[in-house]
């Protein structure tokens, strides 16, 4: 378990050579610490300082400068961690940086976890769990679409509706209980279930509006992936370049030349789009190529949506068997002709049959013809998720919409219990299991196992 009564450090920009680099420093013996190896140009030393100021000096190891930088002090609880915190601006060269927490760290800090100064923001109470979460999402935000959800979330826009959430359900529990407990002083005035109805039901529809946004929010977090799959040679290789405008993929017309996936990122219409290119399917001509085909139809499970490409100048299949078994479940699937350059071997009605099924577009990879209509049929699919106004909050975390799914389903169970006149223990229950599920999303409920997986995936020194 890590202690947090100590002092940390970290570098806390990315590796390699610039302008400036920063080390971090955190904690109650932060300044003092940083005294210990700081000489300022001018005046007394950090400790007696004011909060936000900087200072001008050098990092000093015995009589030996390792650099001329400038230190910013934050005290207390007007810091983000909450805590003491010195951030020394140095010269961004590796050896510097390292020089320069090493001497921190020989005279009393460890070495920061990776999120651990956000996690210590969060441990003392500067901001909640979702406000922490959106910290990282923030940095890692793909898109500007993301940003702007993950902002908003850092200023609190999620917080506030399921604060007051849990406050309304807490007063829904207060009177509930003071009803099991005190059945003869409560006054029944007869509209008591309805008001209590009409509460839950209010409840219901601010969950509804804050899960409005889960699946565009899902996929602003997480990305969307699009398989690109068909026979071998069908120009899949050819497509993936295209889409990635730029040569990415080795193509020739060898059948089975894509043996591995290759993955190219696109932002579209604002969503962080991944294309992936896969072996063509057909029946694996040795170990290389079988492995090759496996790593495609795993590819296609975890996929959103299939770009089924076919080379039109090949004789298609019967149309009952057009659709091969490993997509036939896939919802979103978009069906490419390629190679329109060359002779068209189907027939019109068979493109009638094949339109039932799913929508068609005609591409010539060679030229790049097509690839235009195929970019906004795309973009048209993504568009429909996207329908968030400025001020909406966006779940971005699968985490929060599991949870807030949760508490809407137990507030719609307990509805459902009212109505049937159920005992208020029943109600109790649910309502008790809901408030839980909202505590879990904004930390006021949480387990060191969690928090250790949410703040694993943050870079050192935030
Ligand atoms: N005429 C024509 N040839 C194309 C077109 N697109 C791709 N090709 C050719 O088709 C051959 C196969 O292209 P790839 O992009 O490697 O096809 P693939 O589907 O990735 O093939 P595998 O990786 O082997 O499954 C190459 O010779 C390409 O130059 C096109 O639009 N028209
Ligand atoms: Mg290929």
């Amino acid at each position: 378990m890590i202690n947090y009564d100590d002092t940390i450090a970290a570098i806390a920009t990315p590796p390699g050579h610039g302008a400036i680099g920063i080390i971090r420093v955190s904690g109650s013996e932060a300044l003092a610490i940083a005294d210990s190896v700081f000489v300022p140009h001018r005046g007394k030393k950090l400790i007696g300082r004011k909060s936000h100021t900087l200072t001008f000096g050098k990092i000093k190891s015995d009589a030996i400068t390792i650099d001329e930088v400038l230190i910013g002090l934050m005290i207390g609880s007007s810091s983000f961690s909450g805590e003491d915190t010195v951030e020394i601006y140095c010269h961004g060269g590796k050896v510097i940086l390292q020089q320069v927490l090493n001497l921190i760290v020989q005279n009393g800090a460890r070495l920061a976890e990776p999120g651990e100064f956000t996690r210590r923001a969060f441990i003392n109470g500067k901001i909640d769990l979702t406000q922490a979460e959106a910290v990282s999402d923030l940095i890692n935000a793909p898109t500007e679409l993301a940003r702007r959800a993950a902002v908003s979330q850092l200023e609190g826009k999620l917080r506030q509706p399921l604060d007051e959430i849990r406050e309304e359900l807490i007063n829904i529990l207060a009177d509930l209980e003071a009803e099991i407990d005190f059945p003869d002083d409560v006054e029944d005035s007869g509209d008591e279930k309805q008001i209590l109805i009409d509460k839950l039901n209010k409840i219901c529809e601010k969950t509804n509006y804050l899960l409005k946004n889960a699946d565009a929010g899902r996929i602003l977090h997480d990305g969307f992936q699009i398989a690109i799959a068909g026979k071998p040679n069908a120009g899949k290789s050819s497509l993936l370049n295209r889409l990635a405008k730029e040569e990415r993929a080795l193509v020739t017309d060898i059948p089975g030349t894509t043996r591995d996936t290759l993955e190219v990122d696109v932002n579209i219409e604002g969503f962080p789009v991944r294309f992936i290119d896969t072996a063509g399917l057909r029946s694996a001509r040795g170990k290389v190529e079988q492995h090759g085909i496996n790593r495609t139809k795993k590819t296609i499970d975890s996929s959103d949506m299939v770009i089924w490409v076919r080379d039109i100048s090949k004789n298609p299949p019967q149309i009952e068997n057009i659709l091969p078994q490993e997509i036939k479940e896939k919802k979103e699937i978009i069906w490419v002709w390629n190679k329109c350059d060359l002779p068209h071997k189907p027939t019109k009605s068979f493109i009638e049959k094949l339109n039932k099924l799913c929508p068609q577009v005609n591409i010539c990879a060679l030229s790049g013809e097509g690839i235009s209509s195929l970019h906004n049929l795309i973009a048209e699919k993504l568009s429909k998720k996207k329908n968030i106004a400025d001020d909406d909050v966006v779940l971005m975390r699968v985490r929060h919409i599991n949870l807030l799914e949760k508490t809407a389903d137990l507030i719609r169970n307990s509805l459902k219990t009212l109505k049937s006149n159920a005992l208020a223990e029943l109600i109790v229950m649910d309502i008790r299991d809901s408030l839980k599920a909202i505590g879990e999303i904004t930390g006021d409920i949480t387990t060191e196992d969690l928090l250790d997986k949410i703040f694993s995936d943050f870079c050192i020194g935030k």
